[in-house]
């Protein structure tokens, strides 16, 4: 199982144990463990969307000093029952979305019959905003952003302010890459970005089972948990609680 060890040290790199006492925090129920430096001190920090269940939600942040972190302490508002299904975000990435040198955290939110919004919670050096939306909304059968086979944050247009990127899989290799770009204070609707592969010309995905890899990079944390590249091979490993503790090079 030298490759499933691989996998867990990836898991402690991105999710150092937490030392706190039995009952305390289900880290499990961290929909994703983002690193971002919230309060731009210069020191990364990590933060957790937290999952009650019940579409109850409330984002915890482990601040950094330097030589320790803080313990899991809120950072957002509590989303009290009803409010807000963190579970149906599509991922959850960081980025520093209107430029202030604090980092922010995007939800692209899939409502299900390709309708979907991004929201955000822009950070305030101490604490967070709610959940708030971010791009406009995509009405019903306008967008799926189930079938992005990733989210990726960055700053396409170098103007400081973080976007995101959404490479689309059609299906039978057809594929184009859309933007959501920072405005600042909202972002863009989902854009194209890229010219369109129509089909045949790039299989965006590698298989049904099996996500497509970005080279060199930890790409998903939940959903698909850990994806590396190893020497031009393939590295895929699922989160253990998915009962999918497997990995496959090809
Ligand atoms: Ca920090
Ligand atoms: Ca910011
Ligand atoms: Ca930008």
């Amino acid at each position: 199982m030298r490759r499933a060890g691989t996998c867990l040290i990836l898991y402690s790199l991105l999710s150092p144990p937490v030392l706190a006492q039995a009952g305390s925090f289900a880290v499990d129920s961290c929909e994703a463990v983002v690193a971002a430096d919230v309060n731009n001190d210069g020191k990364t920090d990590l933060l957790c969307p937290y999952d009650y269940g019940n579409a109850k939600t409330r984002t915890f942040v482990q601040l950094s000093g330097g030589t320790t972190s803080s313990a899991w302490t809120p950072w957002s508002p509590d989303h009290g029952a009803g409010s807000f299904a963190v579970g149906s975000c599509r991922d959850i990435v960081a980025g520093d979305v209107n430029g202030d040198g604090k980092t922010d955290l995007l939800c692209p939110y899939d409502y299900g019959n390709a309708k979907t919004r991004t929201f955000v919670q822009l950070s305030g050096g101490t604490t967070s905003s709610a959940w708030t939306p971010w791009s406009p909304d995509h009405g019903a059968g306008s967008f799926a952003v189930g079938s992005c086979r990733d989210i990726v944050a960055g700053d396409v247009n170098g103007d400081g302010k973080t976007d995101l990127l959404c490479p689309y899989d059609y299906g039978n290799a057809k594929t184009r890459t859309f933007v959501q770009l920072s405005g600042g204070s909202t972002s863009s609707e989902w854009t194209p970005w890229s010219p369109d592969h129509g089909a045949g010309s790039f299989a965006v995905v590698y298989d049904a089972q099996y996500p497509r890899i970005v080279a060199g990079e930890l790409v998903h944390y939940k959903t698909t948990l850990l994806i590396t590249s190893v020497q031009g091979s393939r590295l895929v490993c699922y989160r253990s609680s998915d009962s999918r503790d497997t990995d496959s090079i090809n």
